[in-house]
């Protein structure tokens, strides 16, 4: 997976939480701030403390102080906490308290040519990620070597997910992200997440991809 680094999650050497891009409480009443305030200081906080420490066992495994079958477990930790890290730190930036508009520009032609219309990107995105099994994520990104948009349900932060798979818009499903306001109703959460994407940061990114001009036309 890539994603564009137009955030701060690594500084000096480690991985970093960044700050939200708003006020806690600025996404009423799509999420409440007690969810945002732990999704983001411990769960997103936590994957960042993971992912240090997997490299951390990497590095040690390097420099011979840890036996090489280390590496191993520190590899998937890494794919795991990384992945984690990654996508919440998306995830802040797919929603906005001004979200809500439909894409404009080059993002809705590539939109049109992948789903046929933006109504069909709202279906394949309520299925995948609605269908998503246990925890996950409904992804969109850009295929690689094709380059066309593509919706994908990434289970846990890095299974069931193709290497190069470049990310615009994630939208969490871990219970985590919805259980306070929407208990087990993921599908509702899903609507009002719909209503709160941030289409203009999400079109900025897709404009990031170097083909995403040739694939507008
Ligand atoms: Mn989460």
């Amino acid at each position: 997976m890539n994603t564009e680094c137009s955030y701060k999650g690594f500084a000096e050497g480690r991985y970093t939480l960044p700050d939200l891009p708003y006020d806690v409480s600025a996404l009423e009443p799509f999420l409440d701030a007690e969810t945002v305030t732990i999704h983001h200081d411990r769960h997103h906080a936590a994957y960042v403390e993971g992912a240090n420490n997997a490299a951390r066992i990497l590095q040690l495994v390097a420099e011979g102080e840890l036996e090489e079958n280390a590496a191993s477990v520190a590899s998937q930790q890494l794919a795991f906490h990384l992945g984690g890290h990654i996508l919440h730190s998306l995830y802040w930036r797919s929603i906005s308290p001004q979200g809500g508009q439909q894409p404009q520009g080059v993002l809705a032609t590539a939109i049109k040519n992948a789903f046929g219309s933006y109504a069909g990107f709202e279906k394949v995105f309520r299925g995948v990620a609605a269908g998503v099994q246990g925890s996950g994520w409904g992804v969109l990104g850009v295929l690689p070597m094709c380059h066309r948009l593509c919706l994908c349900g990434i289970r846990n932060h890095q299974d069931a997910v193709f290497p190069g798979f470049k990310l615009l818009l994630a939208c969490d499903v871990w219970e985590h992200a919805y259980y306070l306001r929407y208990h087990n109703n993921r599908a509702a959460y899903l609507t009002a997440f719909l209503k709160q994407v941030d289409w203009e940061g999400t079109e900025k990114r897709y404009e990031g991809t170097c083909h995403s001009k040739a694939q507008a036309h």
